[in-house]
């Protein structure tokens, strides 16, 4: 008996519980219990069936991911998984929960599986860069077949029981049985009596044509083409032509070659990412409850996010300015929910339902009074969000939460606008709302605590990823992304084209490069806020007239056929006139343009990106590294596989990025300035994630002293 895995006897029977809370991952401590317990039971002449399950929610979510990059603690789980099979007393599992990656690896290695309600199972691992390692590639096949193993691995899709008991991964399903406990002493019996039949998966042979293999081979290279190790789970798949301790040695090869990969550094890094940004200092406060929520402005925005809440189940008050766009903004939320009911998230009843019972749209600020989360989405604008702020100070209950989706303005600004700022915080959201995973949750200086874990709450129930920033121009994801357009500008002018920055951002893993961003977010909003800002720009400042020039010739992206590239039938092209231009702004700069490759083209923008990530981090902006990386991921389309731009950052080492800077900054010392915290890293050959957190400027120590 360990802490982790408990033992108890009924009769011949041994149940062997995992209990490794919050998911029962097969981490050190497990897998020693188990390696212990296992031979012990099987030699016992008393023992006549073990059955194994999982305390708590699950079975097991698999390996210990944190254990990934590691020095490896023996014994490692396919020796393990190798060891529950060839086990001589009958073994078998039962699943609940989710039985994921490892943990299903340890299930089709038992002699038999029975599968609780509602349980998941699948083998997620390529999502993490790698394949499945402790057998999944050899037994899983063996049971569901070939192309629906091939189907399982590569999608890493999680697969619901009925379906796992179609397949043949699991025997049975148990609708009877109150706990894993009780279907274990039900399943064992039945072996007992001989009415559930165990064997050996290692033992079943199934044909692996290589034409099958080729097939699938190729459609993961052309598919996948930043991740590898897609494909190479084919190729470990096809070693189930071998005997299984053969295969199993060949899917481990593999196995560490994609362990060893950035890609896999990149995707765990995400994962824990997605998780990481919920602990915030506020954490202590219990957040406060949210019944309805209401919405200012029914544009593309408002809608987006009155959807998102009703996707969620919370009733929506949403007032906009006049009868008529009262009217669009109840059609641009129903064909969201059409949208929803399409994609089979929501069914079509409950869409009438929402419609007609949950969304109430008004011209009258009033509709508001009774909800507990109010959001602004009007015009950005602050003189306009501060009079609304006025004035739903005056309509709005004690208590309620009042939150702006600016995705630049000062937030305390406009909560001085109110008589109750410490209920008023940012909420930003992402076009389009009820899709993008991204909230960044913006903190003011006297936002209340209990309102900050409520906007942590909310997020959770919208399945979106919050991130705490502070207030700064554009926060935490619009001001990195203000630098790095600057930086495509840049490359414009270095001699790049459009097509050029936007191909070798693509190919490095971006799904838009910059430019095709701009043409489809649309150039004329763009423009308006440049011809506000031109008294002030700075003199000193690289400024390219090239994306005026477009819009002057009234070109404004894809919604005109034209933009920094040309849509005629859909499929984007360079453009000649517009090359033509670039090439007199070169020239009127006096710039001989030079070729650049697609590295040079990646490591600038990069560059720029991590520059201006160290600097919000050093301002307190982002509580911590993660955040950056997560607002980049889960907002901005930044290559999952590359973990985001300080992990970048981190595996270059901040001393490679400093010294780039500084040899960009012979070019241009405006733009390229070493920020304090980087050139700190770079000094003690520290790391971005391993700062401790913080929320105010962080203090520099020139020595390098973190
Ligand atoms: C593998 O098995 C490799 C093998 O083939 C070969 C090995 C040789 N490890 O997501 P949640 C943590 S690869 C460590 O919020 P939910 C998670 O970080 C593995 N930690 O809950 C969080 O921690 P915190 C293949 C893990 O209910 C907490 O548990 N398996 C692991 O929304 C709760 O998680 C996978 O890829 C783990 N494996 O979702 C499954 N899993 O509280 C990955 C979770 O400190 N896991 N944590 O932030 C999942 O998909 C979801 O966690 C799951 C539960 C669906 C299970």
């Amino acid at each position: 008996m360990t802490d982790v895995v408990h033992i108890t006897r009924v009769g011949p029977i041994a149940l062997v519980e995992i209990d490794n809370p919050p998911v029962n991952a097969a981490g050190a401590a497990v897998r020693q219990a188990l390696w212990a317990a296992i031979p012990e039971l099987d030699s016992d002449p008393d023992v006549q069936v073990i059955a194994l399950y999982g305390a708590g929610r699950t079975f097991t979510a698999g390996a210990d991911i944190r254990e990934f990059g590691k020095p490896p603690i023996p014994p490692m789980l396919p020796d393990l998984c190798q060891r529950l099979e060839d086990c001589q007393t009958p073994l078998i599992s039962v699943l609940h929960g989710t039985a994921l990656g490892g943990g299903l690896e340890m299930a089709v290695a038992t002699h038999a599986r029975i599968g609780l309600p509602g349980l998941r199972v699948g083998l997620p691992e390529v999502a993490l860069g790698i394949i499945p390692g402790a057998g999944g590639t050899q037994r899983a096949p063996r049971l569901v077949g070939l192309e629906a193993g091939l189907e399982m691995i590569t999608s890493g899709r999680h697969v619901p029981a009925e379906e796992a008991l179609q397949l043949g991964l699991i025997d049975r399903l148990d609708s009877t049985s109150a706990t894993p406990r009780d279907a274990a002493r039900t399943a064992a019996q039945a072996v007992l009596e001989g009415a559930l039949v165990t064997r050996r998966t290692g033992d079943i042979d199934i044909p692996i044509p290589a034409d099958v293999i080729a097939r699938w081979s190729a459609e993961m290279a052309r598919k996948y083409p930043l991740l590898p190790n897609r494909k190479a789970a084919v190729e470990a798949v096809a070693a189930c032509a071998q005997p299984i301790r053969d295969g199993v040695r060949e899917e481990r090869r593999v196995f560490n070659v994609c362990l060893d990969s950035p890609e896999r550094a990149g995707l765990v890094h995400a994962f824990f990412a997605e998780r990481a940004t919920s602990r915030i200092p506020e954490a202590g406060s219990p957040p406060r409850p949210v019944g309805s929520v209401g919405v200012i402005g029914g544009g593309t925005m408002g809608a987006g996010i009155a959807t998102a809440f009703l996707l969620a189940g919370l009733p929506v008050s949403l007032s906009e300015q006049d009868a008529a766009s009262a009217a669009a903004a109840r059609d641009r939320i129903a064909g969201h929910l059409e949208g929803a009911v399409k994609r089979g998230k929501m069914t079509g009843e409950t869409r009438d339902i929402t419609l007609a019972k949950h969304l109430q749209v008004d011209t009258n600020l009033d509709v508001h009074a009774q909800a507990d989360l109010v959001i602004e989405a009007a015009w950005e604008d602050l003189e306009t969000k501060k009079s609304i702020f006025a004035a739903l100070d005056g309509v709005a209950k004690p208590g309620a939460i009042l939150a702006t989706n600016t995705s630049y303005l000062d937030v305390d600004s406009i909560a001085a606008a109110t008589t109750r700022p410490a209920d008023v915080l940012g909420l930003h959201f992402f076009s389009p709302a009820h899709v993008m995973r991204l909230l960044e949750v913006v903190v003011g200086a006297q936002t209340a605590p209990d309102v900050t874990t409520t906007a942590f709450a909310l997020a959770k129930t919208l399945r979106k990823v919050p991130v705490r920033a502070r207030i700064c121009d554009g926060f935490i994801g619009n001001r990195i992304l203000n630098r790095t357009r600057m930086a495509a500008d840049h490359l414009l002018l270095m001699g790049a084209s459009p097509a050029q920055v936007d191909g070798a951002l693509e190919r490095w893993g971006f799904a838009l490069g910059p430019f095709a961003t701009l043409d489809l977010a649309g150039l004329d909003i763009g423009w308006a806020a440049r011809k506000r800002r031109a008294p002030t720009r700075d003199p000193r400042e690289r400024y390219l007239r090239l994306a005026d020039r477009i819009c002057e010739a009234g070109h404004f992206g894809r919604k005109t056929g034209r933009g920094y590239y040309r849509y005629d039938g859909g499929a984007r092209q360079e453009d000649p006139e517009m090359l033509a231009w670039l090439q007199e702004e070169r020239a009127e700069q006096g710039i001989s343009p030079r070729a650049l490759g697609d590295q040079d083209i990646v490591d600038y923008y990069l560059t720029a990106m991590i520059c201006e990530a160290a600097a919000l981090l050093g301002d307190g902006i982002a509580l911590r590294a993660v955040d950056v990386d997560a607002v980049l991921l889960f907002g901005y389309g930044f290559p999952r596989q590359r973990g985001g731009p300080l992990l970048q950052a981190d595996m270059l080492g901040p001393q490679t990025v400093l010294d780039r800077i500084e040899a960009y900054a012979k070019a241009d010392d405006h733009f390229w300035q070493v920020p304090p915290l980087l050139a700190q890293l770079a000094a003690s050959d520290g790391r971005f994630a391993k700062l401790p957190d913080s929320d105010t400027p962080r203090p520099i120590h020139p020595t390098g002293d973190a």
